[in-house]
């Protein structure tokens, strides 16, 4: 054994033997997890990012899925597979400079590529492919260097790994041997996990998602979680299984909807007090789609980051890169825009919870401080209607001394936003408290 792995073998031996006992208990969270928290609710705004060997054929991440690919053909992507132009530092510029505080990679996905030097098995990107390097490792130290910090995102879904069995909603035509033990998936799964958390330094969480795919079975996730809580107690644990989040978990995802939303019709879900998070991409894929040119405009994407700040959650956009490692310029552009309108903005964004005033169809309210910020989004007339809200002394324009009239009701408070004051993207009203 070499030192990385005598390392990691104690970890799990502490993690397994240590003080807290596998089973089902109430999860504490460490004083650093809740500062964790913290940080995350007011980072607000996240790069996802879906890669592996699926940007080869550049149909999504769920291409061998879809087009009902075997394990054995599937593997010929993975010599295809040479990501020479992948730049970690350009990859944490670009999040850097698009106002994003944190990235969230898939460190496996369905598929069960590992896009790491795993060693508990061969199908990753070192030892599958030409070109043999870890780029994890070089996100995770450039991460470091810009002040980004990193989650993983981890599959329990796997349609490669023989013991993920019996199978659930998926992966029947990947052509798998009738059998496998999912006791041993799970060790296979908790013992990549476990490297994730020992050779990339701080990882700010683990982001899960598949469990959907086998709903009744023992994920024994308990055993996961302490496992994770144990080596890096402060990194947030959240799980995209479309229910109210589990014992052990930090925060809850949405994918694809706004909490209280569900157009994607499996979002029904309660909100919890957990921090939030949701996820979006930029097109429709989350791996890189060659064919999928319905980009969201700048003025959607930056709608979705102010309705999401308004219902006091994060939002995650996602990119996926190409097989050369390169992000399509129609991301890079949308990224570049977000960020000047964050650098002007952000601090009605930044920092913020959701406002007093519930998310509306004209906008959302944030608030931070003593200070409320009202973001219209869509509203045509001149005079906009709010609930009673009280100790409101008045209003101005964001950014401006340009006060605007409010008049006090009974019942509520009527804005005037006269044609001059409006901002074609975001009109962001201060509301004036007593102090
Ligand atoms: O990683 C991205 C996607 O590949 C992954 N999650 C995001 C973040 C994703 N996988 N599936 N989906 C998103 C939507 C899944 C829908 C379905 Fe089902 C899976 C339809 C049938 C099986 C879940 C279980 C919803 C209905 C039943």
């Amino acid at each position: 054994m070499n030192r990385q792995t005598t390392k990691l073998a104690l970890l799990l031996i502490v993690a397994a033997f240590g003080s807290h006992p596998a089973v089902a208990q109430t999860y504490q969270p460490s004083d650093s997890n809740l500062k964790a928290r913290q940080w995350f609710q007011d980072a607000k705004f996240g790069m996802f990012i879906h890669w592996g060997v699926y940007s080869v054929p550049g149909r999504g991440e769920w291409v061998m899925e879809n087009e009902k690919i075997p394990i054995t053909e599937y593997e010929k992507f993975a010599p295809q597979f040479n990501p020479t132009q992948f730049s970690a530092a350009d990859i944490v510029s670009l999040a850097k400079a698009a106002g994003m505080k944190y990235i969230t990679i898939t460190s496996k996905h369905h598929d069960g590529f590992a896009m790491f030097a795993t060693r508990q098995n061969k199908w990753n990107i070192v030892d599958a492919t030409p070109y043999g390097k870890d780029p994890l490792k070089q996100l995770a130290e450039e991460c470091r260097k810009q002040g980004i910090k990193l989650f993983f995102y981890h599959s329990q879904l796997d349609w490669h790994n023989p013991d993920y069995f019996p199978l659930g909603r998926t992966g029947h035509s990947a052509g798998r041997p009738e059998g496998g033990d999912f006791n041993r998936y799970l060790e296979f799964m908790n013992a990549q996990l476990a490297e994730l958390l020992a050779n990339y330094g701080d990882v700010a969480g683990i982001w899960f998602d598949g469990m959907w795919d086998k709903p009744e079975a023992d994920w024994q996730l308990q055993r996961t979680y302490s496992l994770i809580h144990k080596l890096q107690p402060a990194a947030l644990i959240g799980s995209n299984h479309h229910h109210a989040p589990f014992d052990g978990e930090d925060f809850q995802m949405f994918e694809k909807d706004l909490p209280g939303s569900n157009t994607a019709g499996f979002n029904q879900t309660s909100i919890s007090q957990l921090p939030l998070e949701t996820c979006e991409t930029v097109n429709g894929a989350w791996g890189y789609n060659k064919n999928d040119k319905n980009f969201k405009s700048v003025t959607d994407l930056i709608h979705y980051l102010v309705r999401a700040a308004g219902a006091n959650a994060n939002f995650l956009l996602n990119i996926g890169p190409m097989p050369s490692g390169k992000v399509q310029p129609e991301f890079v552009e949308r990224l570049g825009a977000m960020g000047q309108w964050m650098q002007k903005n952000g601090d009605t964004i930044y920092g913020t919870r959701g406002g007093p005033i519930t998310p509306r169809s004209w906008g959302v309210s944030t608030q931070k401080g003593g200070d409320i910020f009202l973001h219209v989004l869509d509203w045509k007339d001149e005079y906009l209607a709010l609930p009673d809200l009280p100790g409101i002394t008045g209003a101005h324009l964001f950014g401006s001394n340009t006060a605007l009239e409010l008049k006090t009701l009974a019942g509520g408070l009527l804005l005037r936003l006269p044609p001059a004051s409006r901002d074609p993207i975001d009109t962001i009203v201060v509301l004036e408290r007593a102090k």
